[in-house]
């Protein structure tokens, strides 16, 4: 069976999941484009997927009998209406970080994903598919011992004007959240922000880099540095102290050169190349599971998980270095 797929939202990240859908994948197609834009949609249909039908608004996609599956690839704050579209309408839908833009939002989805009674949802955390994070959890559960500490840097080499401090919570440090819950298979209580002097290449909107530090139910303490006009590269760093030894992200594949009296190698730049593996077994996963009319990996509880601390880190960022405390509900069975 070939998964019938209609995708909302064709910007950056919309037509590279159509490309991975259409040209790298097996088992499902691109059928279905939607976009505000349409001249989006339809340059995606002429580069990407040529049979493709372009629907005006991502409710009419949604609802189209030659959809079976929805890919929500639109900005952060409309994710919320598309999912709760999809769910309503019975059909899988892999929905982009974030899940919502509140909390609250994330929790409507949780509700009726649950009145609906199967798992429908998966949202797009994709480093919990990459080989490094893996490897490194691998490495946490065998050989370090229980963890105490994690060191993490996320760092983009630059901002357009419109990101602005939030983001950098919403957009950015929400991938860490979400995959040092897996990785530690833990939840938070607390989170502090703490800020040094802006850096040069900042602008007058947006506090960077900054410091969030994130404490869990077991007792670790999380430092991750977000600086995301660091200029010099796209660079995810992570390490794990943990009781008998210590295991780092491993960094990806580069050749060692040696050349003019430096030994170097490069460094990426782009988030798409850094993951580009990982968004392919993520949607492979995706389109397994839509197959048989449900979904698996990051669900919306971990959306909703996300969103909670997202929040909380975002009323930190306005405390003053003050620990805000962060606190979820009991997971409902569907989760379990
Ligand atoms: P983008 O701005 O390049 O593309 C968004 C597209 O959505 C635009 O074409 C826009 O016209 C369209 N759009 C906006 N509102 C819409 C609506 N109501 N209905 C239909 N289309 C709508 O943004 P980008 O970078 O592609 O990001 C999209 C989403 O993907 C965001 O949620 C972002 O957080 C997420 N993302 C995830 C990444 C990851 O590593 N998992 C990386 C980059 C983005
Ligand atoms: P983008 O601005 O390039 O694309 C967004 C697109 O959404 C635009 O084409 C816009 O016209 C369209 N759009 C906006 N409102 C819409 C609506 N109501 N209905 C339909 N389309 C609408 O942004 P992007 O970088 O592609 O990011 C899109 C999403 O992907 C965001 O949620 C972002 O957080 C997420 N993202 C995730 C990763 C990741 O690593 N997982 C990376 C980048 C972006
Ligand atoms: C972007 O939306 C992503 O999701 C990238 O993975 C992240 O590194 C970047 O900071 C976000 O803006």
């Amino acid at each position: 069976m070939t998964l019938k797929i209609g995708v909302i939202g064709t910007g950056m990240i919309g037509r590279d999941h159509t490309r991975r859908i259409q040209q790298v994948l097996a088992g499902a197609e691109v059928v279905a484009l939607s976009d505000v834009n349409l001249a989006s949609a339809e340059s995606v249909r002429a580069d990407l997927a040529p049979n493709a039908k372009l629907y005006q608004t991502g409710e009419e996609l949604i609802a189209a009998p030659e959809v079976d599956a929805v890919l929500v690839t639109s900005w952060g704050a409309t994710h919320e209406p598309y999912v709760l579209a999809a769910v309503a309408a019975g059909k899988p839908v892999f929905c982009e970080k974030p899940l919502a833009t509140t909390a609250e939002g994330a929790r409507r989805i949780v509700e009726a994903e649950v009145a609906h009674g199967k798992r429908l949802v998966q949202v797009g955390f994709m480093r919990r598919y990459d080989a490094g994070y893996v490897a490194l959890k691998d490495a946490v559960q065998q050989h370090t011992g229980a963890p105490i500490l994690v060191h993490a840097a996320h760092r983009n080499p630059a901002v357009p004007e419109a990101y602005v401090t939030p983001m950098a919570i919403h957009d950015t440090l929400i991938h860490e959240i979400d995959v040092f819950r897996w990785l530690l298979d833990d939840d938070y209580v607390s989170a502090r922000v703490l800020y040094p002097r802006n850096a040069a290449r900042s602008h007058g909107k947006l506090r960077d880099p900054q410091v969030v530090v994130l404490e869990t139910k077991k007792g670790v303490l999380i430092d991750v540095e977000i600086f995301v006009n660091c200029h010099y590269g796209y660079d995810i760093q992570c390490e794990v102290v943990g009781e008998d030894g210590t295991a780092r992200l491993p960094e990806p594949m580069a050749i060692d050169m040696r050349l003019g009296a430096k030994r170097q190698s490069r460094i990426l730049t782009d988030w798409k190349d850094r993951f580009v593996a990982s968004y392919d077994v993520e949607l492979q996963d995706f389109i397994a599971a839509a197959a048989k009319g449900s979904a698996t990996g990051p669900s919306a509880w971990d959306g909703y998980a996300a969103a909670v601390t997202s929040d909380a880190c975002v009323q930190a960022q306005e405390s003053a270095g003050q620990a805000v405390a962060i606190e979820l509900p009991a997971r409902p069975a569907l989760y379990e």
